[in-house]
């Protein structure tokens, strides 16, 4: 059974109203790039393009879609009334920054979605998701109704799929789904320990960033893991280093991957880096094979800047591994002399560097990893989705025309409060429903 088992990176899809918002306080790059002009279609080509890529050789690859945006719901309930161009009318006029939220295409970065623990790993056989609350911005705590439907529409059988609720939308279980979460294994089809990352503890516990704000609690980490059945045995609580959340790395998926027994992170990453390594070793089934790269190969500046460790880090049949990085890393000649010189000719499984083109996104600071939720699924599990979702050259092609048809090459801030915006966002999105055969899932197909 472990040979077929498969991990499915499930990219989202980059919605139509991709903008530069600015919106994300302690995310640099969101914050220098808000208010440029976007371009929603290459920012969705751009995405495609990278699951083409992956799944032409050999890997398995899925889609998600984008959210129902602008969200004139949320809009509403914040007292804004009338037909749907007045109620953007007024909110561009009388609160820009809130249309500016409710526009944003941010569901795009689904390492955010959800955390996922495989069924190798739950006394129950099924795969357990539960979708993230990401109550730290507003923009973002409007995802996760979404999230869930979406989710439990792709993954609806109950004797395989397992849904927990949502944790409380409050700071104390502030949640950011697989972003700080990473599975550690000898390969994807066996048991794994579970590598928990927390910026802060909201009760009690050591002082967290003063700059920027910790996303992920430890208490949010905990009640996942209870969720999910995870046992002590399973799991590793770590701290973020504080210094570094203050420097940018909003989520520790900036600033570490791990895949099957490889953990490829910075020195900076952990408060306290040897009790984490220790705290795995002693979990885990099979060695830990540790690519710790130091400041003094790559600033923490330029693990900001160029997302080296945003990159996703993909198993290969013959045990190798290889690893995904965006176009930024290759224009930063320390940090493409470090891939080259520390992690290609290290002694270690990763042997090959793919570079992608994901600029769109990472202008907002999201980069390979960022877009891609990571699901093990065995070969019963994948045949049990519903839907049509999982990346084929005729989905792919599906895709393309379906962006090519409604998707905008340009888009400002100044654009957004556009009732045709909205209006053709949705018939979009209509249409995206059908072609992936999953049923009602947007807010306003169900009313
Ligand atoms: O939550 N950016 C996202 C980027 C998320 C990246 N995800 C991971 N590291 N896994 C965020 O900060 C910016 C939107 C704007 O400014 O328009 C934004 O939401």
């Amino acid at each position: 059974m472990s040979e077929a088992v498969r991990e499915v990176n499930f990219d989202g899809l980059v919605g139509p109203t991709h903008n530069y918002a600015g919106l994300a306080h302690g995310n640099v790059a969101s914050m220098r790039h808000g208010g440029l002009t976007a371009n929603p279609r290459e920012a969705a080509l751009q995405g495609l393009d990278k699951m083409k890529s992956l799944m032409e050789v050999g890997y398995a690859q899925g889609v998600l879609p984008p959210q129902q945006r602008p969200d004139l719901g949320a809009l509403r309930d914040l007292g804004f009334t009338g037909d749907d161009a007045s109620v953007l009318a007024r909110a561009a006029e009388e609160a820009p920054q809130l249309l500016r939220a409710v526009c944003s295409a941010s569901s795009m970065w689904t390492a955010n979605a959800a955390t996922v623990t495989p069924s190798a790993d739950a006394s129950d056989g099924r795969v357990h998701f539960t979708a993230a609350n990401l109550q730290s911005s507003f923009h973002r705590y409007l995802e996760p109704r979404t999230t869930a439907r979406v989710l439990a529409a792709m993954f609806h059988d109950p004797a395989r799929f397992a849904h927990h609720p949502v944790l409380p939308a409050t700071p104390a279980f502030s949640d950011e789904g697989a972003a700080n979460h990473t599975r550690l294994c000898a390969t994807h089809g066996e048991p794994g320990v579970h590598l928990f990352v927390y910026g802060r503890q909201a009760f009690g516990g050591q002082h967290g960033p003063t700059r920027y704000p910790a996303r992920q609690t430890l208490e949010a980490s905990q009640a996942i893991a209870r969720q999910h059945g995870l046992s002590d045995a399973q799991t590793v609580f770590a701290q973020q280093n504080p210094d570094a959340i203050d420097a940018g790395v909003f989520h520790n998926d900036v600033i570490a991957v791990g895949n099957g027994p490889v953990l490829l992170y910075h020195d900076m990453a952990f408060r306290d880096e040897d009790a984490t390594l220790d705290a795995l070793r002693a979990r885990m089934a099979t060695p830990l094979i540790p690519v710790r790269v130091p400041s003094e190969a790559v600033s923490l500046e330029d693990a900001v800047s160029t997302y080296l460790f945003n990159s996703q880090l993909l198993s290969n049949p013959d045990g190798s591994m290889t690893l995904v990085v965006p176009g930024e890393c290759q224009e930063n000649e320390t940090v493409w002399r470090t891939i080259q010189d520390l992690l290609l000719a290290g002694y270690n499984p990763i042997s090959e560097v793919l570079v992608k083109d994901v600029k769109q996104s990472m202008r907002n600071g999201g980069g390979p990893a960022c877009l891609r939720l990571r699901v093990a699924l065995s070969s019963a599990e994948r045949q049990a989705l519903g839907g049509r979702v999982l990346l084929d050259e005729a989905l792919h092609g599906d895709l393309t025309a379906w962006v090519e048809r409604h998707y905008r090459d340009r888009l400002a801030p100044e654009d957004l409060a556009d009732p045709q915006l909205a209006q053709d966002s949705l018939t979009a999105l209509d249409e995206l429903t059908q072609l992936l055969g999953i049923g009602a899932v947007y807010p306003f197909q169900l009313v």
